[in-house]
């Protein structure tokens, strides 16, 4: 099996690329899986630029084909907040406190103004070709709810409702959830590029 690396810490985003790229042939490891791995600062502008520093360190320190995921959650009410900030938007990594403060900062809104946006960018990079950097992008339009719902307890999962499924993120299996969400959108168009996109630059 091919090795492709997953630059992320992440665990719930290793959940739902993983079964995907074992299909194609790649075993697929991780920043746990390697000795030391660099930290990244995610300073980027946007979730493109953060998921190319990630992608870019991980591939020059691992020497293998990278992938790297950044993404977020762009509230309408909020103008796009927390964005490229979702991760830290009331403190580092602490979901249950940027979800906490999520509702608190849409008190009294009503649900048709809590509409809200959730935004992948997947780039996959080889060591030594970064000017081929193979981008793309995933969205799914949602609602923030006015109480957590599901059991799942990836992010802003439980606050996510998609009318549509009737159902937050936090209440679907990892298989539904990646036919609906943003990462497997963007996941779907790395399916089809990549074997591809592989050959033209190894
Ligand atoms: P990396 O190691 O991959 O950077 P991260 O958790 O820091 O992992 P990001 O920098 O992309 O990831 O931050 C995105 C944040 O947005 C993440 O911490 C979650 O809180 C949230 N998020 C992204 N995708 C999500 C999803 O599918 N469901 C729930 N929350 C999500």
């Amino acid at each position: 099996m091919k090795k492709i690396l997953f630059a992320t810490n992440n665990q719930n985003k290793v959940k739902e690329l993983r079964e995907t790229l074992a299909k194609m042939g790649f075993e697929l490891l991780t920043n746990r899986d390697l000795d030391n791995p660099p930290e990244v600062v995610e300073n980027g502008r946007t979730f493109e630029d953060n998921a190319v520093l990630k992608a870019h360190a991980l591939a020059t320190y691992s020497n293998l084909p990278t992938i790297a995921d950044d993404s977020g959650l762009m509230v309408d009410k909020l103008n796009g907040q927390p964005g490229v900030r979702s991760a830290r938007y009331a403190g580092d990594h602490n979901d249950a406190r940027n979800n906490a403060k999520l509702l608190a900062e849409l008190g009294g809104v009503p649900t048709e103004k809590r509409t809200a946006t959730f935004y992948s960018t997947i780039v996959v990079s080889y060591p030594g070709k970064f000017d081929q950097d193979l981008i793309v992008t995933g969205s799914t339009d949602g609602v923030i709810t006015t109480i957590p719902q599901g059991e799942n307890e990836f992010g802003y999962d439980p606050l996510f409702y998609i009318p549509e499924k009737k159902k937050t993120y936090a209440e679907m299996t990892v298989a539904e959830k990646n036919e609906i969400s943003h990462r497997g959108k963007a996941l779907k168009q790395i399916t089809a590029l990549l074997p591809g996109w592989l050959e033209s630059v190894e």
